[in-house]
């Protein structure tokens, strides 16, 4: 198998972060989006990148370990939702100090995922934090509960979320309807135009926000639209006015020094939609071992 960085696939006594990819791209709202694709193209790109991170850490010796894709069955929901909290629920068994890494598929596969984390670490301090373009507040889209466009509010349901431990970043593309029920939840998100060319300062709203409420733990759930389509490219829904590749990288690089980081993912990757030089999935990679290197 091909592995992430060429990490083993075996977790051993020292392994601190358990990559997994999630191949399932059904619950996206348009057609002609393979981000079931994304975990293999984004590991293949890792082939190209060097390996060294930015501040000069040795990849080959961060303690991680590759598990590859979790099976996906196309049309049954609860079995899939079910395979990936078996999945998580035996990493924890194996070492309950395991930090999870995702790799998407669209964005409802970060549900089951945020759904275990947090039920596994309930009697913590956590919050959750999703760096995305679009609030995906629907209560449901097209009849179902369960798609891509109601990640966060199926989020926001869970018994261990509130108002205050839950945050939204880089929206810029809202629609009507779930601007209403965002505003009448009292949802908490930064849009995009409130990042006003001061990295630290708008770093700081969000330490702010998680430190109001107390949280210490945090996870992190990437749509990878958070990003400038200039940057990222392949993607469903390519939205202007985007963070570059440098601003996110700096919020990971603050959030990480202020929380501990108990999971994350980055998902809705479309390979298919990409540019030939791979640009989005080369991003994609960086930030995932940029990410892994701050925590
Ligand atoms: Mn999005």
């Amino acid at each position: 198998m091909e592995t992430f960085f060429d990490f083993g696939e075996i977790i051993k006594k020292d392994t601190e972060f358990v990559i997994f990819g999630i191949p399932w791209d059904s619950l996206t709202s348009i057609k002609g989006v393979e981000s079931s694709k994304a975990p293999k193209r984004i590991r293949e790109a890792t082939y190209d990148i060097g390996l060294a991170t930015e501040l000069g850490i040795e990849i080959p010796k961060l303690k991680v370990c590759d598990k590859g894709d979790i099976e996906i069955d196309s049309k049954d929901i609860s079995e899939n939702l079910k395979n990936i909290e078996d999945f998580i629920q035996k990493l924890y068994e194996t070492n309950s100090s395991i930090i999870p890494v995702m790799i998407g598929g669209d964005h409802f596969c970060s549900y089951p995922v945020i759904r275990k984390v947090g039920n596994f670490l309930k009697e913590d301090k956590l919050g959750v934090l999703v760096f995305d373009a679009h609030l995906d507040f629907y209560d449901k889209w097209e009849e179902n509960k369960y798609s891509h466009a109601t990640i966060s509010h199926r989020i926001f349901d869970l018994d261990f979320i509130n108002n205050q431990n839950f945050l939204i970043v880089g929206t810029r593309d809202i629609d009507i309807p779930e601007q209403n029920l965002a505003k009448q939840n009292n949802l908490e998100f930064f849009n995009a135009y409130e990042f006003h060319n001061n990295i630290n300062e708008f770093s700081q709203r969000i330490i702010n926000f998680f430190h109001n409420s107390k949280v210490e733990k945090l996870y992190i759930s990437i749509d990878i639209d958070v990003l400038d389509p200039s940057i990222a490219p392949g993607t469903g829904y390519a939205i202007p006015g985007g963070f570059s590749y440098r601003e996110l990288w700096h919020i990971l690089r603050k959030l990480s020094i202020f929380f501990d980081i108990i999971g994350f993912d980055l998902v809705e990757v479309a390979p298919n939609l990409d540019l030939l030089n791979k640009i989005t999935c080369n991003t994609a990679a960086k930030i995932i071992i940029e990410l892994i290197s701050f925590i």
